[in-house]
């Protein structure tokens, strides 16, 4: 199974440790496309080569190649919310994790969205199982 994982780059780089521990746990279930998205070394400037237009042509492929698309989307990501967009328009199945935060809510267009599973976690446990129950469902 080929997955697509989304999660924040130039949109802030405060999760990249929780996307990987995500992404390991997602390559259990099958191919992850996007480990780039899990790399300590990857700042929020996103700028290690390739220009914007190459990143940019690479994975809206790669979303087309996709079997499904999970994201986390607690860090606000202009970039992740056009990627789930563009998957909700090619019928992917959309996973969205979201850790549990008292002091703010997801955007409408994510939480509002009957084309996407949206789930609510507090650990990382809670999280992994979800992925688990949505790939099980597919
Ligand atoms: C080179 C090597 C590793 O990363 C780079 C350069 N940057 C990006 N490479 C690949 N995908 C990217 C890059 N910047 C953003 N994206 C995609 O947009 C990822 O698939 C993320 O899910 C999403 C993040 O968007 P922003 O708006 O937070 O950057």
């Amino acid at each position: 199974m080929n997955i697509y994982f989304a999660g924040s780059i130039r949109g802030g780089r405060g999760d990249k440790e929780l996307y990987h521990r995500l992404i390991e746990h997602l390559k259990t279930h099958g191919q992850v496309l996007t480990e780039h998205v899990g790399d300590h070394s990857l700042t929020h400037m996103g700028e290690d080569g390739p220009t914007s237009e190459w990143i940019y042509d690479r994975d809206m492929a790669w979303i087309q190649e996709a079997d499904v698309v999970v994201a986390e989307v607690t860090v606000p990501s202009l970039g992740v919310g056009y990627e789930i967009a563009r998957a909700e328009n090619l019928g992917k199945p959309i996973l969205c994790l979201w850790r549990n935060d008292p002091n703010r809510r997801l955007s409408a267009m994510i939480a509002g969205s009957r084309k996407i599973k949206n789930v609510t976690y507090d650990t990382f446990e809670q999280a992994t199982q979800a992925i688990d129950q949505f790939i099980k469902d597919l």
